[in-house]
């Protein structure tokens, strides 16, 4: 086949994953590509992997240092994790391998909004990065690096890391050439300077990462796939949830608190939100823009059916179906689309100027309206915060969704006091549930728990709240958001002993 290394110096650099893996030492920080099972490596991983279980097979307490842009797939994070290879990790992490590592107290892991990852690298306070392992999908003849099907924190760990070793994947679309939109004018302080994006669409970097040639130690030729999940078919919950979600922003339109055209998108990772945008395709928008961390299954449906006019992400996550229709019909949707770095698609000044909407799935919420996206039980983490903070606390309207139990019915969503909060009250506007929506907006702690417990609870735990919302009244040390303290994460307590927090 063909060759995407444009650059003869570099085709020098090409060798195998194996002899590439043998360049990273044991203990070494790896700054690796990768955004929701989008442009990870996965060769290099791999045999790193099969490394790492031979040097522990012999005695060798082998184990790297692990940063990503975000989730990544089982050639990496679940190769890594299966070998008992990875110290430590961040950020965000959704693979069911690792997930069990950290659970279970073998890996260090920490879960940091998805836009800080990249200024507090640059900045120095992670520590120092030694290598960047980096898919791209060509290199041009000026050495210049064509992004893959992710962007994600690649130019910082290919500015930062002190070598670099990268994989060009032959598997991914060549028409992606020209969809990134890489911006290098990102500065610390005190010389930081406005960022010059005014709609989802502008185009304020480049199409290419840069590289300096002389730190380039390897480079590893492959043709595989991203692994990316299957999302669930929408059921009659999700639906629900998404009904309630639209009939709010048809309201708001109504009003005149939002254009017709709604503003850009923000749409979460997981099966619910993904079931929202598959109920904008009937919905009376037109002209909608999304300004978010990945392109799902969803959006390119709103593509298709001429809904969505443009998307900025940093990734996609769509499902092997999705993918391959993106990839038979790159062509018309190249021009609709850009993938940026991730400091640049989750930018707290970018969501708060574009005005973003966000809708993120939530583990639980409490009676007030904080909100739980990561532990179970206020310690089992299930995926991280991601993207989420980023954009809730800036958008123009930032909304929460889920299901009002979880595991068959034996977990209330709705809490009276949630065991772990990533989302404080204030950046939580709109809770839905299949049972309703709360509006939040405007009101105050105990208006909120009033309005969470009737729109929101399941009927076989909404007694149970209102029970305790009323002797919260009675019997709290104070009343601006009443408590009993040993009562409110009884009901955790109880699922943990019993297996269902119903009494
Ligand atoms: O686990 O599959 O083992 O049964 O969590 O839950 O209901 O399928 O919902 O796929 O939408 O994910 C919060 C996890 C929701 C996701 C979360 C269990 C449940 C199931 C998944 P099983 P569902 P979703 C911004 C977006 C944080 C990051 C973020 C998430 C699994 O949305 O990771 O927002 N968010 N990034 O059983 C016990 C509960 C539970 C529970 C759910 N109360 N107790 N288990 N689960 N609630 C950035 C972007 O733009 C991408």
């Amino acid at each position: 086949p063909m060759t995407r290394i444009a650059s003869a110096a570099l085709r020098a650099k090409l060798t195998t994953a194996e002899a590439a893996a043998a360049l990273i030492p044991s203990g070494a920080t790896l700054g690796l590509s990768g955004f929701t099972g989008s442009g990870y490596p996965k060769a290099v991983p791999m045999a790193l992997a099969a490394r790492i279980e031979a040097a522990h097979a012999a005695g060798d307490p082998f184990k790297v240092r692990v940063w990503t842009g975000a989730s990544t797939g089982p050639e990496l994070d679940g190769a890594l994790a299966k070998a008992d290879g990875i110290e430590f990790r961040l950020p965000y992490n959704s693979d069911p391998i690792a997930r069990e590592k950290i659970n279970s107290g073998q890996m260090e892991y920490f879960d940091m909004h998805l836009s800080q990852v990249a200024p507090m690298a640059w900045q120095g306070f992670l520590g120092p990065l030694d290598i960047a392992v980096i898919e791209v999908s060509g290199i041009r003849a000026d050495g210049a690096l064509i992004p893959s099907s992710s962007i994600g924190n690649n130019k910082t760990w290919l500015d930062r890391a002190d070598k670099v070793i990268l994989e060009v994947n032959r598997w991914q679309n060549p028409l992606l050439e020209g969809m990134h939109d890489v911006y290098y004018g990102t500065a610390l302080p005190p010389n930081r300077v406005p960022i010059p994006l005014l709609r989802p669409q502008d185009r304020i970097g480049e199409p290419y990462l840069r590289c300096d040639p002389a730190k380039i130690i390897a480079i590893v030729e492959t043709e595989a796939p991203d692994r990316n999940l299957p999302y669930a078919a929408p059921d009659a919950t999700a639906a629900a949830i998404a009904g309630h979600l639209i009939e709010f922003l048809r309201h708001e339109v109504a009003r005149g608190r939002l254009p017709a055209s709604l503003l850009p998108l923000q749409s979460g990772v997981g099966n619910i939100t993904n079931a929202v945008l598959s109920g904008l395709l009937d919905a009376p928008f037109e002209n909608l823009t999304s300004y978010t961390e990945v392109i799902q299954d969803g959006m390119i449906d709103l593509i298709d059916a001429g809904k969505l006019t443009f998307a900025s992400a940093t990734a996609f996550s769509v499902s092997p179906q999705a993918a391959d229709k993106l990839n038979a019909n790159m062509a018309r949707y190249r021009d609709k689309m850009i993938l940026r770095p991730q400091e640049i698609s989750n930018h707290p000044e970018l969501v708060r100027r574009l005005g973003c909407i966000a809708m993120n799935g939530l583990i639980e919420a409490d009676i007030y309206g904080n909100v739980n996206s990561t532990h179970v039980m206020g310690s089992y983490i299930q995926n991280g915060i991601g993207g989420s903070g980023d954009f809730a606390r800036n958008a123009y309207v930032s909304i929460f969704m889920t299901p009002s139990t979880a595991k068959k019915g034996t977990i209330s969503a709705i809490v009276p006091q949630a065991s772990h909060v990533d989302h404080i009250t204030q950046d939580v506007q709109v809770i839905v549930t299949e049972q309703g929506l709360a509006d939040l907006r405007g009101l105050s702690p105990k208006q909120r728990a009033k309005l969470i417990i009737a729109n929101c609870a399941h009927p076989a735990y909404r007694p149970m709240l209102e029970d305790y919302f009323r002797r919260a009244l009675a019997g709290s040390y104070g009343q601006q958001s009443p408590c009993l303290p040993c009562e409110s994460l009884s009901w955790h307590q109880r699922f943990i002993e019993t297996g269902t927090m119903q009494g």
